[in-house]
């Protein structure tokens, strides 16, 4: 299915008119833009390049996942055995995602008004579409009310992460954000691949290390390693999400499988002695109603890795253990994701 191709054009703004043409950077004459194969025959220098993700093989692995020394729910230890998978060396990227809406016109949930059966009990005026974007305060506030920093913007979305007026294009090679649980399954199905269970996103981040450590490059907190909250949060030192490939690999070559952004896996978000076997259960099996909170229409899903936005003293789960749970319908601007096969 896919044959995106990478090309040089002298007349970015020429090319950018064609629907079906998508800007990967902007690097001023001779910039390179992904087409996809309809376009082909309309451009004349090529220099061919898969644009989904490689993928890195990850042997098969029993390991203790999970642990008892922080936060409760991502207990308990306990050992977890992965098959052979193969995972996407960093999250899908902005660029990505604009190239698979270019050749299928896909809209995601955060461009969408929720339907109101959906949402029993929600005013119908208040269902906007939008997405959460994270804002930095003017100064220190209580760290226990999440609404302090987290604003609903009507018209946020993948490609004005920042809500209206801001564009992906200024940042094609950073993570793809405002993504949708169904937003992420349309995108597998589209690539040929799907999204990691909660086991394998946690092995692989572990990179081969030593599972004793609090992180993968050892037990103390390092800012150079990873995309963390950097500054006093939620209002002093805030930088954003980076460009995939910008920190170091961890062992086994993954990029930002800790940090930058949040990751979708496939497994339903259980706790205790309910997480057993959640993984590859199917969509009415227990774990699907156990996940799913009161009220709510959608399940909740595990995301890992811990984002540009987690902080000591906040968040202290960029590491491979941590998990949080987000229902199927959620998008903020810290959550993307990446595929394996
Ligand atoms: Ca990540």
């Amino acid at each position: 299915m896919l044959n995106t191709t990478k090309i040089t054009v002298s007349q970015p703004e020429s090319c950018w008119k064609r629907s079906n043409i998508v800007p990967q950077a902007y690097a001023g004459e001779g910039c390179e833009y992904l087409c996809s194969r309809k376009d082909q025959h309309l451009l004349g220098k090529w220099c061919t390049v898969e644009s989904l993700t490689e993928l890195l093989d990850v042997p098969g692995a029993t390991f203790e996942m999970g642990t008892n020394d922080f936060y409760p729910e991502e207990g308990p230890p306990r050992k977890v055995t992965v098959a052979d998978f193969r995972l996407e060396r960093h999250p899908v990227t902005n660029a990505q995602f604009a190239a698979f809406v270019a050749e299928t016109g896909y809209r995601t949930t955060a461009e969408r008004a929720p339907a109101p059966e959906d949402y029993p009990g929600v005013d119908p005026a208040e269902l906007v579409a939008g997405s959460l974007v994270f804002t930095p305060t003017d100064g220190p506030v209580p760290l226990h009310d999440h609404r302090r920093w987290w604003r609903f913007s009507p018209g946020a979305c993948w490609h004005a992460p920042d809500g209206p007026g801001s564009g992906w294009q200024s940042r094609p090679d950073h993570p793809v954000v405002h993504i949708s649980f169904a937003d992420a399954q349309a995108y597998a199905e589209w690539a040929g691949r799907r999204l990691p269970t909660e086991a394998e996103l946690e092995y692989a981040a572990w990179g081969g290390a030593p599972r004793e450590r609090i992180y993968p490059w050892g037990d103390t907190p390092d800012p150079t390693r990873a995309n963390t909250f950097q500054g006093r949060f939620p209002y002093e030192g805030y930088r954003g999400s980076s460009p995939v490939g910008a920190y170091p690999a961890n062992g086994y070559g993954f990029y930002d499988l800790i940090g930058n952004v949040w990751e979708w896996t496939s497994t339903f978000y259980t706790t205790g002695s309910q997480r057993r076997d959640a993984d590859n259960q199917a969509c009415c099996s227990p774990a699907r109603r156990l996940s799913t909170p009161a009220g709510h229409t959608f399940a909740s899903r595990a995301v890992k890795g811990g984002s540009h936005l987690c902080a000591p003293e906040y968040c202290h789960r960029y590491r491979p253990p941590a998990r949080q749970p987000q229902t199927e319908d959620s998008s903020t601007s810290h959550l993307g994701f990446r595929l394996a096969e």
